[in-house]
C-alpha cells in the first residue's frame, strides 16, 4: 500500500521514506492550518480537509510538528513554521541564548485518515537550543541538540532513531502492520 503523505516539506518525506517499508508518495497540498495550541487539532483538521480535497477515496497522512522552547512557555510551538519563515532559526537561537534556560523539545503529531477513522501517532524528543551546527536535516535541526549532536549533524537514519518524527513513525508502522484487514483503501 502506498502512503499518501500530504506535506509541502520534503524533509518530512525523506524521513518517512527512510523509516517505513511501504512506498511513500508526497502530495503537495497546502491544507488549512487552523489556529490552535494543540498540534493534534491542527493535524486532524488538515487530514480531513486534505482527504476531501483529494477526492475522498484514499487514506492520507499528515504531520504537524513544532519546536517548544521552555524559556518561552513553548513558543514557537504550533507557530514554528511562521517563525522559521519570519525570524529564521538563527534568531530563534539568539532569543533563547539571551535566556537562562536553553531547554526545548520537538513534538510531532501524525494523523492518518481514511474517511472513516482518524488515528493519531505522536512523538517528542527533548534537547537544547544551541548555535547552528551541521548541514543535514531541515528547519530547526541545526539549532536543536540532543545527546551532544544537533539533528543537522545526524543522518536521516540517526535522526529517526531518536527524533519526535521517528517515534511517531514507529507507532504508525506498528499500527499499519497490526490489522490491515480492518483498514480501507488500496493495500
Ligand atoms: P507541512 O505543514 O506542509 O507539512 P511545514 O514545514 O509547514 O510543512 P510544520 O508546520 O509541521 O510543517 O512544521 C513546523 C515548523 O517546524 C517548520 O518550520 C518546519 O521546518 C519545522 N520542523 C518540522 N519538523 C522538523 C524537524 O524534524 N526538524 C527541524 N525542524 C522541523
Amino acid at each position: 500500500m502506498t502512503i499518501r503523505f500530504v506535506t509541502s516539506n520534503e524533509g518530512k518525506v525523506r524521513e518517512a521514506r527512510e523509516y517505513l517499508s511501504e512506498p511513500v508518495e508526497q502530495v503537495n497540498y497546502d491544507y488549512t492550518e487552523i489556529q490552535s495550541d494543540d498540534l493534534a487539532d491542527i493535524a486532524e483538521h488538515g487530514a480531513r480537509e486534505a482527504f476531501e480535497h483529494l477526492g475522498g477515496e484514499e487514506p492520507v497522512l499528515v504531520d504537524d510538528s513544532g519546536l517548544f522552547c521552555d524559556a518561552f512557555d513553548g513558543f514557537p510551538g504550533p507557530y514554528s513554521s511562521y517563525v522559521q519563515h519570519t525570524l529564521g532559526v538563527e534568531r530563534v537561537y539568539d532569543l533563547v541564548d539571551a535566556e537562562a534556560n536553553d531547554r526545548a523539545y520537538f513534538r510531532t503529531v501524525m494523523v492518518y485518515y481514511d474517511g472513516d477513522e482518524s488515528v493519531s501517532f505522536e512523538g517528542a524528543v527533548p534537547g537544547r537550543i544551541v548555535a547552528p551546527r551541521g548541514e543535514g536535516g531541515f528547519g530547526y535541526d541545526p539549532i536543536f541538540e540532543h545527546d551532544g549532536q544537533t539533528m543537522a549533524e545526524m543522518t536521516a537514519e540517526e535522526k529517526n532513531a531518536i527524533s519526535h518524527r521517528g517515534r511517531a513513525l514507529a507507532k504508525f508502522a506498528d499500527w499499519l502492520a497490526a490489522e490491515p484487514a480492518e483498514r480501507k483503501g488500496p493495500r
